[in-house]
């Protein structure tokens, strides 16, 4: 048997959490179409006959260090390629970003083996434009693999599987096989919330929005939660409760579903919006709201 970590690494936007949500048959990593969806890395474990794949799926690697937290965030992106077996970098499509130069550098310092994953071929018609590509990129880097894949289609990703199943040492399974990640519920619950806002209001709400669990209370037919939902100012304040509590209540009835589908359980979510001046370029504000490491 094969066992191993496996890198999620890429651009933002890319399609990085839908690719691991969708290799695990199972929605772990919240996905948004607001690049920088992703804030911490998020272990999901894959186990077959053929054997154990870690994924890790990370922040997206972006060129604007200014605030504490984008370079949090890229940090955060870097230091998962320390101490993995393989890593799979994905790609929007068929092109090239000025930050690539910046991955192709990364990769090669780290010395690991690499399969380019070309995402979104759902929305590619010209065959013949994606096969230049492919034998361009295989130019550029000794890719172990080049494999185009559709994650939100689940397009060739058994064969995506397989490849990287292939590349990971010989070794016993790590975890449980029952075991999909390694992060409390809580963590998750947090997140759910996190991507209904950011869904709804990714547009109007800018970065300086993230979310804490206040009280999280299990009981045998009900499980009791209430969360705080930060932001910079209160107009976004009023924003986020919306004419009414209206658009509070739709976040807070979407975020109750999908927390309900995860846990199994009955669930009250209770949310509050607070106020918390530039958090996401304070260090120690940050540090506060659970951004303590650089896993
Ligand atoms: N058409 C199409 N859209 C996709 C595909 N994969 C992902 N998307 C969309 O791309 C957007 C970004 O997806 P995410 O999975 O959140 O991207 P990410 O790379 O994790 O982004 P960050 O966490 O911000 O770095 C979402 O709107 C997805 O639905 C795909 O194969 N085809
Ligand atoms: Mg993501």
């Amino acid at each position: 048997m094969n066992c191993g970590y496996v890198a999620l690494i890429g651009r933002p936007n890319v399609g990085k959490s839908t690719l691991m949500n969708h290799l695990l048959g199972q929605k772990l990593s919240i996905t948004s179409r607001k690049p920088q969806t992703t804030r911490h890395r998020i272990l999901g474990i894959k186990t077959s006959e053929a054997g154990q794949a870690i994924f890790m799926d990370t922040p997206g690697m972006h060129s604007d260090e200014k605030r504490v937290l984008n370079r949090y965030l890229n940090k955060t992106a870097d230091s998962t390629l320390l101490g993995v077996d393989v890593v799979v970098w994905v790609l929007d499509g068929l092109y090239w970003h000025e930050y690539d130069e910046r991955i192709f550098k990364k990769l090669e310092a780290a010395g690991l083996p690499v399969i380019l994953v070309v995402n979104k071929i759902d929305k590619i018609k010209d065959k013949q434009t994606a096969m230049a590509f492919f034998a361009e990129a295989k130019q550029k880097y000794p890719f172990e693999q080049i494999v185009p894949v559709s994650a939100l289609k689940s397009t060739n990703l058994d064969v995506l599987e397989q490849q990287i199943m292939a590349l990971l040492p010989e070794a016993e399974p790590i975890y449980p096989e029952d075991q999909i990640t390694d992060r409390p519920e809580r963590f998750f619950v947090a997140e759910i919330v996190r991507e209904k806002l950011t869904r709804r209001l990714g547009d109007e709400l800018p970065y300086a929005m993230t979310v804490e669990i206040e009280l999280y209370e299990e009981h045998p037919d009900l499980c009791k939660i209430y969360a705080n939902i930060w932001v910079e100012r209160s107009s976004q304040k009023s924003i986020v409760i919306g004419k009414q509590g209206e658009m509070l209540k739709k976040i807070g009835t979407e975020a109750r579903l999908d927390i309900e589908k995860l846990i199994g359980q009955k669930v009250y979510l209770q949310l509050w919006v607070k106020v918390k001046k530039g958090w996401s370029d304070n260090e120690r504000a940050l540090h506060g709201l659970g951004f303590t490491d650089t896993e």
